[in-house]
């Protein structure tokens, strides 16, 4: 029988963190490690961050384009907790110092303005509970060597959360298509990837939806004010010193991230 459960997941996955020390998946020491319990050990995650003075600021959609879930080979999307600490001010470098092995994603961010709660929440219906829309940028940092990990692994990690980036400029969600909102990822000067807003999930809202819906299944609703990152259009790039990656957008502007010297 396993000596692992919940709170010892956590500690190991919040220490991992604190002292950027990659590890092999949990699931190999951890076999019977199920969804619903990895959830379990998200939750004592963020339980830990807000007793360490954290503040939960809003969830994270993740695996919800095609090319994110065909890079990572998990075919289902999924949900995670994000805080003050992961703010990261526009036009501050990337902190390597403080990470393992950071990417960098670009993603259509969501700021509510009404409470979201679930089931049955349709995309319209979740479209209406936004106040704002940002162009976004977010830095996954696995606690997992090489990014290598299960569905269950990734969900007690919190989803390879790190940092995020908003842009300057806030949108109201009825002057935008965002099916056909389009974005250029671009590293040091190059466009290396593409995609519209269609990438996630059909519409950023479907992502909404489904987030709202799942975390109805644990009696959670999103509250207004809470930023939601709804995951990364294209497959991410690695942070390294110096190198500039950008996101540009069609409307919603650009955002611009460099990793620390
Ligand atoms: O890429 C990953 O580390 C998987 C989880 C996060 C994916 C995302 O934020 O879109
Ligand atoms: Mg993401």
């Amino acid at each position: 029988m396993s000596t692992w459960n919940v709170e010892s997941a956590a500690r190991t996955l919040f220490d991992a963190e604190a002292s950027r020390a990659a590890r092999g998946p949990l699931t190999d020491d951890w076999p019977e490690l199920d969804l619903a319990t990895a959830y379990e050990v998200q939750d004592a995650l963020l339980a830990k961050k807000i007793a360490a003075g954290e503040q939960l600021v809003g969830i994270k959609l993740g695996l919800t384009s095609r090319a994110k879930q065909e890079r990572m080979g998990i075919g289902s999307p999924l949900t995670a907790w994000l805080t003050d600490a992961m703010v990261l001010e526009a036009g501050k470098p990337i902190p390597l110092g403080e990470l393992i092995h950071p990417r960098v994603e670009p993603e259509i961010v969501f700021v509510l303005g009404e409470r979201l709660s679930g089931p049955g929440v349709t995309a319209a219906k979740a479209m209406s509970a936004v106040k704002s829309v940002y162009a976004g940028i977010e830095v996954i940092d696995s606690r997992y060597l090489d990014f290598e990990f299960t569905l269950p692994d990734v969900v007690a990690d919190n989803a390879s959360a790190s940092r995020f980036v908003l842009g300057g400029k806030e949108f109201a969600p009825a002057d935008l298509d965002l099916v056909l909102e389009a974005c250029l990822l671009q590293v040091g000067g190059e466009v290396v990837d593409s995609a519209t807003g269609a990438a996630v999930q059909g519409h950023p809202a479907e992502a909404l939806a489904l987030a709202a819906n799942s975390l109805a299944g644990r009696g959670i609703a999103l509250e207004p004010g809470w930023f939601v990152l709804t995951g990364g259009l294209t497959d991410a790039v690695a942070a390294e010193p110096g190198r500039q990656i950008v996101a540009e957008f069609t409307h919603l502007g650009s955002v611009t991230v460099a990793g620390a010297h």
